[in-house]
């Protein structure tokens, strides 16, 4: 899989997809993550991006044109099976859109900024618009990070034990069991007795029942209770 980030603020994604489990990704061939700046696709001289909007709307909308050249740029290189946009009025992100999204071969994430993008943009060259919450950032860099992260540990082999993605919370639409490491009492504070049994059926037996306890307590939207 190969993900291309369009941002004004290339820096702020930069240690974050160079660090850790997205890192070792990389290194190891399984994923390609690529920044562009997308000042570096302006024919402004000032190297300016954004400009005021028409009809006198407070706030600056990033131009059409340096967004256009650098999507047709990489279109030319490759095709992409999705251009996302990452805005607070998207379809709302969660574990489904990231596996499928896991899946695909090629994607750009243009990351929103500003008041917003110049419409045409959205009509013409965006082919899914997302959001990461109810709730709105300062730019889109945020977004697509967390984007990026969810669906490159899903990507096969990205996961050193990969049964550690498929019991994940939300794979399932449970909420995950609590664990525990050593040691088994620390200051009195006790590990559960069953996970100390070697009983390997009664330990899975227990970790069903806490998740569903759990997801019952704390998201009883997940069992459309
Ligand atoms: Cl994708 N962008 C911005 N700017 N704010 C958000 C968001 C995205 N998702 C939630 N809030």
């Amino acid at each position: 899989m190969r993900i291309d980030i369009i941002t004004v603020l290339p820096e702020m994604l930069d240690g974050f997809i160079n660090t850790s489990i997205l890192a070792r990704a990389q290194k190891k061939g399984l994923v390609e993550i690529h920044l562009h700046n997308l000042r570096d696709y302006t024919t402004d001289k000032h190297r300016r991006v954004d400009d005021y909007p028409f009809g006198g709307a407070a706030g600056m909308v990033m131009q059409c044109q340096p967004i256009d050249a650098c999507i047709t740029a990489l279109k030319a290189e490759r095709d992409y099976d999705e251009v996302i946009f990452t805005t607070p009025d998207g379809e709302q992100f969660n574990q489904p859109m990231a596996n499928a999204l896991s899946m695909l071969n090629n994607v750009i994430i243009l990351c929103g900024h500003y008041k917003g993008i110049d419409y045409r943009i959205r009509e013409h060259l965006i082919t899914k618009e997302v959001s990461i919450g109810d709730f709105v950032l300062t730019g889109g860099e945020l977004a697509a990070a967390v984007m990026a992260d969810a669906m490159v540990r899903l990507v096969p082999g990205v996961l050193s034990d990969e049964q550690s993605a498929l019991s994940d919370s939300f794979q399932d639409n449970l909420l995950a069991a609590p664990v525990y490491t050593r040691p088994a009492d620390y200051k009195g504070w006790r590990v559960p007795d069953v996970l100390l049994s070697g009983h390997e059926a009664k330990i899975k037996e227990w970790e069903l029942s806490q998740s569903l306890e759990r997801t019952r307590r704390l998201r009883p939207d997940l069992l459309g209770e």
